[in-house]
């Protein structure tokens, strides 16, 4: 077990450790925890930040004094621990005024309260200096394709990312905002349902200057997705913004396991972008390591924080496996080998245009069949890192 230290950059969203443990099919199994505890208790695990969601502290139904109230003891909590509120989201699921959604409802009066909600959360995340405001539109989706202009629930989605955008902008809060895509549940089908869909919606965005993507592992997996392949291309348009670090086995309903207890191989390959970055480009992320998991059902207080040291161990003993396989030499051998470092040189000379290359004899003339030859020696190359992972080689 390794621990953490504010410098690795680990943050939990308050309704991770926070969740009772209520279910489609149960009751809560544990006692509700207090969110001011909560942080006391994952600053003294190593933690550096926390998350969460407006009511994660407070109540659907506070009134404008017990807002204030509970915010002011969460600026107490803040400067008493030390720790940083890196990222603020908003419950715009949890109650039924948002079955069908916020900024989709077919109800336009819910679209509107749904947005003020947002705004308002916009102010209070600038006002604890949260740098990044997450989006996760859990109910903007359907069950039935009949209940949907899906045309129009584009234009509304985008307006109100657009509208949060432009209010940021104006108020001159040094925040951006990450969508958070996922492919189903609690809807049937939620809109923005993978990394690729959020990332081409951005694109077509008034403000998507300030917007990207806050990708989960577990939610990727449940598309059947690679979440690294996810995060690359997320680093690759300079949208990567935020992550949900957590574990899944495969599609099937969102588990939130502890980071790693999902798919190892790929909490590896996670990992090793993160801190190592690309081979043509190292060093890729620079923000906060957060975990949005669930102490499973099972667990009881005890479990609760077993669990989240969990994630930070299982987190820093990858990376200790990641380094040593990068710096292995071996290693360094198999992937100039596999061609891994030629990726780096365009496929085109400088200068060189398409007819250049159409006239060029060595390409026309290239022996294909002693080229379709080649040894790439991927088997061999991912057996070392299968090694490593496994502490076999360091
Ligand atoms: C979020 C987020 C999720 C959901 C889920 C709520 O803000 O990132 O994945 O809410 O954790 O249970
Ligand atoms: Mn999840
Ligand atoms: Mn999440
Ligand atoms: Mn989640």
């Amino acid at each position: 077990m390794l621990t953490p230290t504010p410098q690795d950059k680990f943050s939990f969203g308050l309704w991770t450790v926070g969740w009772s443990a209520r279910d489609q099919f149960g009751k809560a199994s544990r006692p509700d925890l207090d969110p001011f505890d909560s942080i006391r208790k994952l600053s003294e695990l190593g933690a550096w930040g926390f998350t969460f969601h407006d009511n994660d502290v407070i109540p659907f139904d506070a009134t404008e004094q017990e807002r204030e109230q509970l915010i002011g003891k969460l600026e107490s909590t803040i400067s008493d621990t030390g720790m940083t509120c890196e990222m603020v989201t908003t419950d715009t699921f949890a109650e039924p005024i948002f079955k069908d959604g916020a900024f989709t409802s077919n109800d336009r009066s819910v679209r509107r309260y749904g947005l003020r909600k947002v705004l308002r959360n916009v102010d209070l995340a600038g006002r604890l200096g949260a740098s990044t405001f997450v989006m996760w539109g859990g109910r903007e989706g359907s069950e039935y394709d009949s209940s949907k202009d899906l045309f129009a629930s584009f234009e509304r989605y985008a307006e109100g990312i657009d509208t949060v955008a432009a209010y940021i902008k104006s108020q001159g809060y040094d925040m951006r905002i990450g969508l958070e895509p996922k492919p189903n549940e609690p809807r049937g089908n939620i809109f923005l349902p993978t990394v690729g869909h959020a990332l081409a919606f951005i694109e077509k965005l008034e403000h998507g200057d300030i917007v990207g993507v806050n990708p989960e592992t577990g939610h990727e997996q449940m598309a059947t997705l690679n979440y690294t392949h996810g995060l690359a291309q997320a680093l690759w348009a300079d949208k990567l913004f935020h992550i949900d670090l957590n574990g899944q086995h495969g599609p099937m309903y969102d588990q939130d396991l502890v980071f790693g207890h999902g798919d190892l191989i790929s909490a590896f390959f996670t990992v090793d972008l993160l801190e190592n970055g690309f081979p043509s480009r190292p060093g890729a992320y620079v923000g906060a390591r957060h975990f949005d998991y669930k102490p499973s059902r099972t667990e009881h207080l005890q479990g609760v924080w077993d669990s989240a040291a969990a994630n930070m161990s299982t987190y820093l003993l990858l990376k200790q496996r990641a380094l040593a396989f990068r710096a292995d030499p071996e290693v360094q051998a198999a992937l100039e080998e596999a061609g891994v470092n030629s990726m780096a040189e365009p496929t085109l000379a400088q200068g060189e245009s398409a007819a250049d290359l159409l006239a060029d004899d060595s390409v026309s003339g290239l022996d294909v069949e002693a080229v379709g030859e080649r040894n790439y020696g991927f088997v061999r190359l991912h057996q070392l890192a299968v090694e490593h992972l496994m502490g076999a080689r360091s």
